[in-house]
C-alpha cells in the first residue's frame, strides 16, 4: 500500500514520525488565524500575512493540492544540558547544529525521488518553515501530536522538540487520525513564560515572544522588551513542559540527526564569549547554521539587550 511504503521509507531516512492528512485548514483554525493578524499579533512578520490565500486554501501553488504528508525530526542533542546548562546566556536548542532547512530538505530527497519515479504525472513539493503554509495546523490534523497550550506540537513519545516538514501533493491519499489533547489542567508552560507572550491557553501573542524579539523583529527593540538572556530563540515553554523533562526525558529522547549535534564552535568558547565576533567571525560562524536568519547588527543587540 502506497502509505504505507511512504512511511517506510521515511522512517528508514531517520524521520521519528510521518503522517499524512488532507489538504484542508478547518474552519476554526483558519478563523484563528484571521484574528490572530487582524489583532496584529504576528508584529513584523508582514511576510505572514501576504500568503494567507496559500496558507488557508492552498491557493496558487501550481496544481491542486489534495494531501499532505508530515515528517518530524527531533533536534534535541544529548549533550545540549551539559554544554549549556551552567551558563548565564541561551541559546535554543533548534539552532545549535546545521540549518535544519537544508537538512531536513536533503534527508527527505529520497522519498520525493520515489514518489516521482512511482508517480511520474503527479506533482510533490516539499517544504520546512519554507513553504508559506500553516505546519502546525496539518501536522495536529494527522495525527502527527497534539497542540499544546504552548502552542507547539507534542507528539505522546518524544514531547515537542522536533522539526516538521510537509510534502504537498495531488495524490489522494488515505489520511491518518488525530490524537487527542493531552495538556488537560496544565499550565505549566503559560506559568513560566517570562513575558506572558502565551497570554491566554493555546494563544500566542508573537510580539512579547523571546523568539520573535531575538529573530524575527527586525526594528530595534524597546527598553522594556527584555530578551532574559536568551541571544537565539527561546525554550522555557517547551523545558517546562511535562511531556518534555519527564515523559520523553525518561525514554532518552534524542536527535539521531549527525548534522543537528551541537557544533564544535558552542563547546569551545562560552556563550559570552560570542559577543566578541567581529563581522568575518560572525559571517563563518554563520555558515550552514540555523541562525542564518539574523544580521551581525541583530546578533550584536541581542546581547546587549539580553
Ligand atoms: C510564525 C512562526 C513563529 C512565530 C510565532 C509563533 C507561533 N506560535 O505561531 C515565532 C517567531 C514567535 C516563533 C517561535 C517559535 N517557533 Co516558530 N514558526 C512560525 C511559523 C513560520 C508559522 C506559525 C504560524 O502559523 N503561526 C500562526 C499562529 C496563528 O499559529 P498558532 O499560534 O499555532 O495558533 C493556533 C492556536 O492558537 C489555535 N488556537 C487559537 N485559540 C485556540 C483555542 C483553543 C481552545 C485551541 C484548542 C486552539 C486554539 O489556533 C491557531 C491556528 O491554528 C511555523 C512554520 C510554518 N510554516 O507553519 C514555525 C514553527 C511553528 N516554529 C517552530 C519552532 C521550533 C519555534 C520555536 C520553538 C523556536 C525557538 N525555540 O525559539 C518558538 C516557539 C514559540 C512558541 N511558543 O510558539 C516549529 C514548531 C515545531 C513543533 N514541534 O511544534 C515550526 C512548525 C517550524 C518547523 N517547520 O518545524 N515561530
Ligand atoms: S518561547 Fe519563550 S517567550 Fe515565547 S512563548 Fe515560549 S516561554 Fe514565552
Ligand atoms: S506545559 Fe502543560 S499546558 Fe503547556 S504544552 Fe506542556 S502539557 Fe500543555
Amino acid at each position: 500500500m502506497l502509505e504505507e511504503k511512504i512511511k517506510s521509507i521515511s522512517l528508514e531516512l531517520g524521520f521519528e514520525n510521518c503522517r499524512i492528512t488532507k489538504a484542508i485548514i478547518p474552519e476554526t483554525d483558519k478563523q484563528n488565524i484571521l484574528d490572530w493578524v487582524k489583532n496584529g499579533l504576528n508584529g513584523e512578520m508582514s511576510w505572514f500575512e501576504k500568503n494567507l490565500p496559500i496558507k488557508l486554501e492552498f491557493k496558487n501553488l501550481g496544481f491542486e493540492v489534495k494531501s499532505v504528508i508530515l515528517l518530524s525530526l527531533n533536534y534535541l542533542d544529548e549533550e545540549y544540558e551539559k554544554v549549556f546548562s551552567k551558563q548565564k546566556i541561551h541559546f535554543s536548542k533548534y539552532a545549535v547544529g546545521e540549518d535544519y532547512h537544508d537538512v531536513i530538505k536533503e534527508k527527505a530527497k529520497p522519498i520525493l525521488d520515489y514518489l516521482k519515479k512511482e508517480f511520474p504525472k503527479n506533482f510533490f513539493r516539499q517544504g520546512v518553515d519554507s513553504l508559506p503554509i500553516s505546519e502546525k495546523v496539518l501536522a495536529k490534523e494527522s495525527g502527527l501530536g497534539w497542540q499544546g497550550k504552548n502552542t507547539n506540537i507534542i507528539n505522546p513519545e518524544f514531547g515537542s522538540y522536533f522539526f516538521i516538514s510537509a510534502i504537498l501533493t495531488d495524490l489522494d491519499l488515505q489520511v491518518d487520525e488525530k490524537i487527542s489533547d493531552r495538556c488537560g489542567s496544565c499550565r505549566a508552560c503559560m506559568d513560566a513564560c517570562p513575558t506572558n507572550a502565551i497570554f491566554d491557553e493555546y494563544k500566542i501573542d508573537a510580539t512579547k515572544c523571546i523568539s520573535y524579539l531575538n529573530i524575527e523583529k527586525k526594528s530595534k527593540l524597546e527598553q522594556d522588551e527584555n530578551l532574559h538572556s536568551w541571544i537565539y530563540g527561546c525554550d522555557i515553554c517547551q523545558d517546562v513542559c511535562p511531556w518534555n523533562f519527564r515523559v520523553a526525558k525518561k525514554k532518552n529522547i534524542y536527535t539521531n540527526e549527525p548534522k543537528f549535534k551541537i557544533k564544535s564552535i558552542f563547546k569551545d568558547k562560552p556563550l559570552e564569549e560570542f559577543k566578541n565576533f567581529t563581522k568575518s567571525e560572525f559571517d563563518d560562524y554563520k555558515k550552514k547554521s540555523a541562525t542564518s536568519r539574523i544580521s551581525f547588527e541583530k546578533f550584536k543587540e541581542n546581547f546587549f539587550s539580553s
